[in-house]
């Protein structure tokens, strides 16, 4: 029993496949960026943490909102999908005040249109989540946008549906992550529509690469945070004075190996699962 691979797109560390007509295989490599740009040592193991981590969050949320997986396959690293007509929206939560949203605020007291308090600082906790939606930019950077706009791309009834959904999957991880001593700041959600019609939440969910993870017990706002996972190699290509254009350094062992370690411990934290068990059968994030 063979299938073909076609290849019908890739992220900067993602490559996705076609198999057969209705679904797609999605598969998380090694390679990290940082400053935007991919840096040519690879973290091992750090597509399978993500590719796990996103499968227990998608078996852990199936009762709020469907979504597209339907397996994992044995590499660990690769998730069969449903494929959907995908919606032309960027669907990010932010209970932190980071990134664009921090340099929207600084600018105009608002972000993606929505006002917020006065005097909050960069890192701040906001008085609750807010669903900030940007357009998928084909190249550069997703461009904020407000709750008008980003309506008149999917039509007023699904806005509505996709901003509830959001801000449901992101308190329900949030909770869950902060138990565990993570802060998740953010998040970047994808949703399409299956075949008949109804909301699905694809992509991957709830990773480092498409959430901002923070250690709480080091939450201290009035600057950016160091990232739970990617801090050791940030510092270490500061050190360098890298113009943070292409092409990225070489990491060195230490940092390769210490940033191996975060990703492994965000996915045993989050999970309760050690990472070898994963490793050893992957359908454990599923149940
Ligand atoms: C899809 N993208 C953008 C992987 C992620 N289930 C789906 N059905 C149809 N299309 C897509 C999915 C999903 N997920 C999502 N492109 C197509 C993000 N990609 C970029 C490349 O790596």
């Amino acid at each position: 029993m063979s299938e073909t691979l076609t290849h019908v797109g890739s992220g900067k560390v993602r490559e996705l496949y076609a198999l057969g007509d209705d679904r797609l295989l999605l598969v998380a490599s090694d390679r990290i960026s940082t400053f935007d740009v991919v840096l040519p040592t690879e973290i091992p193991d750090k597509g399978r943490v993500l590719t796990g981590l996103s499968a227990f969050w998608f078996t852990r949320t199936r009762d709020l909102c469907r979504n597209h997986l339907l397996s994992l396959r044995a590499d660990a690293r690769s998730m069969e999908c449903r494929r959907l007509e995908m919606l032309p929206l960027e669907c990010v939560v932010r209970g932190y005040l980071a990134g664009s949203g921090w340099k929207d605020y600084v600018a105009t007291g608002s972000t993606s249109g929505r006002e917020l308090p006065s005097g909050l600082l960069e890192s701040s906790r906001l008085p609750e989540p807010v669903f900030t939606p940007s357009t998928k930019a084909v190249t550069g950077h997703d461009e904020n946008i407000d709750a008008e706009r980003a309506a008149a791309l999917v039509g007023r009834e699904r806005y509505a549906e996709v901003e509830e959904a959001a801000l449901a999957l992101y308190r329900v991880a949030v909770k869950h992550a902060g138990e565990r001593g993570i802060i998740l700041a953010d998040t970047k959600l994808e949703f399409g529509l299956d075949d008949d019609g109804r909301l699905a939440l694809a992509d991957e969910a709830f990773t480092p690469d498409s959430s901002r993870f923070w250690p709480a017990d080091e939450l201290t706002p009035g600057g950016p945070q160091p990232s739970f996972d990617k801090q050791f190699v940030r510092d270490y290509c500061e050190s360098l004075g890298w113009d943070k254009t292409y092409p990225g350094p070489e990491l060195p062992d230490e940092v390769v190996e210490g940033t191996r370690s975060r990703y492994v411990e965000a996915f045993e934290r989050l999970t309760g699962i050690e990472f070898d068990r994963y490793l050893a059968d992957p359908e454990v994030v599923l149940r």
